[in-house]
């Protein structure tokens, strides 16, 4: 049988929102390399499953350029998607029994080996988030994407499609630039597509935050918003308050060519062990300093929709407000709680449950009850005053990050140096106000700026994981063997080169996630 081809026009007319839009220029999209890895993964389903897919779903990676630990606090965040994805090539079949079933393959199966299963018609499929399997991530898309086409159908006769499945995935798995996030979307929009569903980016979005956690991952919201909403050559500003909402932002030209590379720490933080001193304290101590300083401005906050209920926008707005001053620039309002932020919270060794409890004129039970339990934190102190600084000027550089580039056609060498410093300001902040990075980060960060970068910083959430560089293409040989003699070698000798491989990646800001049918 004849390889089957790619249909790389895009059918705008069938679904719209997911395939690239007319004003991109699609034919980009895909460039030759990609091509050929396209066709191999049509050419393996076509001899795994005796017919060719239907339909091929892909969503990429991501990587956070600056804004870090401030999507739960509701501040708007820069990410963009980058060129490594998640591929996925499916064709709904007839079942062969009562029951539908799937049947998954990876093009990688010594690593990640293939199953078959059945899915209950009436019932959701069970994920067991302690048991770690790559097909977990399919399934956690999949459970997504049915429960929704069941709350569209409104009808409990809704029959899934049996499924065949080729997963052809290139984001280095646990390495920090959401190789979860990529394979979620990815699935649930291949699984909504097979059943006949054109699904808009928002529910996909919608949907795959709430499906990650079912992999036992509490979600932000960032990482599969920058994987679905992206779009090639443009920064993805992400907005979270008072809704979501996105704005795609270019990068202007400049005399040099402006690349971002991607560097892992191979220091992983595992969220399931490290998070009630880590990830979640973060979160419990952002809530309890927007709460001090409410009270301490006699402010009561209203809920909003960060995990814990509290975040620090919504005490910005509140207190702008209250001065009469929401019609000030952003930024002069952040400058503002910047000030009350320094002149309020102690700069001692952090509060203690009594000191925090004692302030807010409640029990420590009570703390412990409102603010402390939704999911375990382990601390004795509470860095309120550190952390609410890092995320009140993290949501500063956000904005001037974003201005410098929306305010020119071309990036000069001034404007270079100062997004590099932004860059290198949110790394220094991570380390000594949100003390979230580590020293291999902080290794890394000095040796990629000695090689050439403009600017060196951690992305996502840290503590490990990986780094995320901005650097004039001409550099990136420079940099890249820098970092190969000087963090890789000298730390891990004995890695593999196909470990190694994947330490590295660079990237120009990619398109977000797509659909291509396969004629
Ligand atoms: P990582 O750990 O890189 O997936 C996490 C959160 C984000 C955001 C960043 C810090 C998840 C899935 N993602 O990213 O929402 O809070 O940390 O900026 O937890
Ligand atoms: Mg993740």
């Amino acid at each position: 049988m004849a390889s089957p081809q790619l249909d790389l026009v895009p059918q705008t007319d069938d679904i719209a929102n997911i395939y690239a839009t007319d004003e991109d220029n699609s034919a980009g999209v895909i460039s030759p390399d990609i091509q050929a890895r396209w066709s191999r993964l049509l050419a393996r389903f076509t001899s795994l499953y005796n017919h060719p897919p239907d339909w091929v779903a892909r969503s990429p990676g991501r990587v956070n350029i600056i804004g870090e630990h401030i999507d739960y606090n509701l501040y708007d965040v820069l990410p963009t998607a980058i060129s490594v994805d998640v591929l996925i090539a499916v064709k709904a079949v007839a079942s062969d029994g009562p029951e539908a079933h799937i049947a998954i393959a990876n093009v990688s199966p010594e690593r990640f080996p293939s199953h078959r299963f059945a899915l209950p018609r009436e019932t959701d499929i069970e994920i067991n988030p302690a048991k770690h399997e790559w097909v977990n991530y399919f399934k956690a898309g999949l459970l997504g994407a049915l429960k929704f086409l069941r709350q569209r159908q409104e009808s409990i006769s809704f029959a899934p499609a049996s499924l065949d499945v080729l997963v052809d995935g290139n984001v280095p798995p646990g390495g920090g630039i959401s190789s979860s996030a990529a394979f979620v979307c990815a699935s649930a929009l291949a699984v909504l597509k097979a059943n006949h569903h054109d699904v808009s980016k928002q529910d996909l979005l919608d949907l795959a935050v709430v499906s990650e956690r079912a992999v036992g991952v509490y979600s932000g919201g960032m990482d599969q918003a920058a994987s679905i909403f992206s779009t090639q050559g443009y920064l993805l500003y992400t907005r979270f308050f008072p809704h979501f909402s996105v704005q795609h932002v270019p990068v202007p030209k400049a005399d040099k060519d402006i690349t971002f590379l991607m560097a892992q720490s191979f220091i992983t933080s595992n969220k399931a062990e490290t998070a009630p001193r880590r990830y979640n304290l973060r979160v419990a101590e952002c809530t309890l300093a927007a709460v001090m300083l409410a009270k301490g401005h006699g402010i009561t906050l209203e809920k909003d929709s960060s995990s814990l209920g509290f975040s620090l926008r919504n005490f910005h707005h509140e207190f702008i407000r209250q001065k009469d001053r929401l019609d000030d620039p952003l930024e002069s309002q952040l400058d503002a709680v910047i000030q009350i932020t320094m002149d309020f919270l102690s700069a001692e060794e952090g509060y203690t449950r009594e000191g925090i409890a004692n302030q807010l004129e409640i029990t420590v039970p009570e703390l412990e009850s409102r603010f402390l339990s939704a999911f375990p934190v382990q601390a004795e102190r509470f860095r309120l005053r550190q952390r609410a600084l890092h995320c009140f000027k993290e949501a500063r550089r956000v904005l001037d990050f974003k201005a410098c580039l929306s305010n020119t056609q071309k990036l000069d060498d001034g404007r270079i140096h100062y997004l590099g410093q932004l860059l290198n300001e949110s790394q220094a902040s991570c380390q000594s106000d949100y003390d979230c990075s580590c020293p291999e980060v902080d290794d890394i960060c000095s040796i990629a700026r000695r090689a050439g970068t403009w600017g060196s910083r951690l992305t996502g959430a840290g503590w490990g994981g990986c780094t995320v560089h901005m650097l004039p293409q001409t550099k990136v040989e420079a940099v890249t063997t820098a970092l190969r003699d000087e963090y890789y070698l000298k730390r891990f000798p004995e890695m593999s080169e196909e470990r190694l491989a994947e330490a590295m990646v660079i990237s120009k800001p990619s398109h977000g996630s797509f659909m291509y049918a396969v004629l």
